[in-house]
């Protein structure tokens, strides 16, 4: 058994390194916590398959040391290139450093780091998460004054992965425009670490406090929509009606958030876009081709509301 598992493992890696001119790419994916990631994935995977790319993916499934483990692997197996979305922004430097003294560039896919030495990676392709929490937080601006003239009410928010770039910049993104309102305000803020089960959790337990009894508007941002998803669930439970008496908004556009906002459950979605893998793989084909690469590359998004998502679900079920 053992032996057979070592000779898979050399195939693996002759597989990763001995065809001439095939670009050979490593990429320590963080979990498959939301229908983000799984699209992300799909779109890492599907892209590299129509290139020629020769791909090497782990999955950590939330836990940095397991990511950590690929980026070293990686480094061994001499791969061109390195993809890592860091589930969690601090902690990357000593590995970062190993991959620059190895000679292998990596690209942040999707989430930042936080690093006073930029040079430790080649590059960040994704989204710019403070602007999809300013555009969250405009959005309910706008919707407050249309519906009721004024903007106030009790927001119970829902925050990702404690640590990750995305939990950190939403939030912040979101203040940066409630603190133009004061009579708007943050009264609960917990982790449902992106996913469906843990948003359904957090829910149920802010629906048992004295600020959801006091709450005259009750409002629910989620840093993902999976989040927000289980908050609708854990809200009809507890005999509430999402739609009419509170207003929830979500991140990233997942097909099952329109189909939400389709049937008057959810109000909003902030795109988040998870398929980059043809930018990703552009950037890998410029760095083996030793041509100059943009430090940061941010994907464009929108906002998507009840105006809307009926008419473009169709659309968005071909994507994600
Ligand atoms: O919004 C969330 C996922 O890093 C942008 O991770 C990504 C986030 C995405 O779990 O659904």
């Amino acid at each position: 058994m053992r032996k057979f598992a070592l000779v898979l493992a050399a195939f693996a890696m002759t597989a990763a390194v001995a065809v001439a001119g095939e670009i050979t790419v490593g990429f320590a994916q963080l979990g498959a916590e939301s229908m983000w990631r799984t699209a992300n994935t799909d779109s890492i995977k599907g892209e590299a398959e129509k290139r020629g790319i020769n791909l090497i993916f782990s999955d950590a499934q939330q836990k940095q040391e397991n990511q950590i483990r690929s980026v070293r692997s990686f480094i061994a197996q001499g791969v061109d290139v390195i993809g890592l979305p860091p589930v969690v922004n601090s902690g990357w430097e000593p590995v970062l450093r190993e991959a620059q003294e190895a000679g292998v560039p990596v690209i942040l896919a999707d989430r930042t780091v936080d690093t006073s030495d930029d040079s430790l990676y080649i590059s960040f392709i994704g989204s710019n998460f403070i602007q999809e929490g300013e555009n969250a937080g405009n959005w309910l601006v706008r919707e407050l004054k249309g519906r009721y003239g004024d903007v106030s009410g009790e927001v119970f928010e829902l925050v990702g992965t404690v640590g990750a770039a995305p939990a950190i910049d939403r939030k912040k993104g979101f203040e940066n425009i409630l603190a133009n309102y004061p009579d708007l305000k943050i009264v609960k803020s917990q982790s449902g670490d992106f996913t469906r089960a843990k948003g359904k959790e957090v829910m149920e337990a802010y629906i048992k406090s004295p600020e959801w009894t006091a709450a005259k508007r009750k409002i629910i941002f989620g840093h993902n929509d999976d989040m927000v998803l289980g908050a609708i669930q854990a809200l009809e439970e507890a005999g509430v009606n999402p739609g009419k008496e509170c207003i929830l908004i979500g991140v990233d556009g997942i097909a099952d958030a329109f189909e939400a906002i389709a049937q008057g459950k959810m109000h909003c979605t902030v795109e988040c876009n998870p398929l980059i893998g043809p930018q990703f793989y552009d950037m890998v084909e410029a760095i083996v081709a030793g041509k100059e690469i943009p430090k940061i590359v941010y994907s464009i998004e929108g906002t998507y509301d009840y105006y809307c998502a009926e008419a473009l679900l169709p659309w968005r079920r071909t994507l994600y």
